[in-house]
């Protein structure tokens, strides 16, 4: 690693340890298959000036659509055709501190080895600038294949954001209350375009997290520990789902006024 970065302080080194983790997660849960799934964390603000003026490793690479409001900050991005049980082992080897340039046109990797950043990076970025213009403090997005919420989009039902999200929620209390917002829909559309980045962006305006048909689910929050909890809490959701389903019968849910009675009591109507 290079060396600035190793003495950029405790902050950094502990947001790639908690990326690790994370990573380790999405792993064991078999969620990431081979390459698949991807993470972005904005590093900015745990950056000291040293980091954030670092010479980059590589030319300025052009960005298909331009992020103003994330222009000179700092990402970790995980890296594109890199597994995510490795960066589980080595978030740095098997991913790069990106910096976007002042013009918000390009981005440049500031960390030593030159890894090529996620096909995912259209979405990430549009996503970080969309959050930042917003003047939100989220500065993780997540994406990753959850099985059993993936199976639940081949199902042109739950194509349907209300019915996914009320399913989902009637299964267990604490999906009302760790998923407040309910999650999007955005239908299939070819991984890494930026199609799919606005079509993301789009729910995000109602959303923390998203689904995107026959593909994965990506999340965004302040913390890398929520944006995993909150596709772990609907991966349970969807699990009794089908557990319900493949047993013979429909489950239940929690009724109308249960459901009610949570948002009341935790306040998520706010
Ligand atoms: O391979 O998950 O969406 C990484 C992906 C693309
Ligand atoms: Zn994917």
């Amino acid at each position: 690693m290079n060396e600035k970065l190793q003495a950029s302080g405790n902050n950094i080194q502990n947001e790639l340890h908690r990326i690790a983790e994370v990573a380790g997660f999405l792993w064991q849960r078999n969620w990431a298959e081979a390459n698949g799934g991807n993470i972005s964390v904005n590093l900015t603000h745990l950056a000291d000036y040293e980091l954030l003026n670092l010479p980059a490793s590589t030319t300025g690479c052009n960005l298909a659509e331009e992020v103003p409001a994330i222009a000179n900050n700092i990402f970790y991005v995980t890296g594109t055709g890199k597994r995510m049980r490795d960066v589980a082992k080595s978030p740095i080897e098997f991913g790069a501190i990106i910096r976007i340039t002042a013009d918000g046109k390009k981005f440049e990797i500031i960390s030593e080895k030159p890894v090529k950043p996620t096909s995912e990076l259209p979405s990430h970025l549009s996503i970080h600038n969309f959050l930042m213009a917003k003047g939100n403090s989220k500065s993780v997005v997540l994406h990753t294949h959850p099985t059993e919420l993936i199976a639940l989009t081949h199902s042109n039902t739950f194509l349907n954001a209300e019915h996914f999200t009320q399913t989902l929620w009637a299964m267990i209390p604490e999906a009302r209350v760790i998923i407040p917002k309910g999650l999007g829909v955005v239908p299939y559309l070819l991984p890494g375009t930026v199609e799919l980045a606005r079509a993301t962006i789009k729910q995000l305006e109602k959303h923390d997290v998203v689904m995107w048909e026959k593909h994965g689910t990506l999340a965004v929050g302040e913390d890398i520990a929520d944006c995993f909890d909150v596709i772990d809490t609907l991966t349970k959701s969807a699990r009794i789902y089908l557990f319900a389903r493949t047993a013979g019968f429909v489950p239940h849910g929690l009724t109308k006024a249960q459901l009610d009675e949570l948002a009341r009591a935790f306040n998520l109507n706010l």
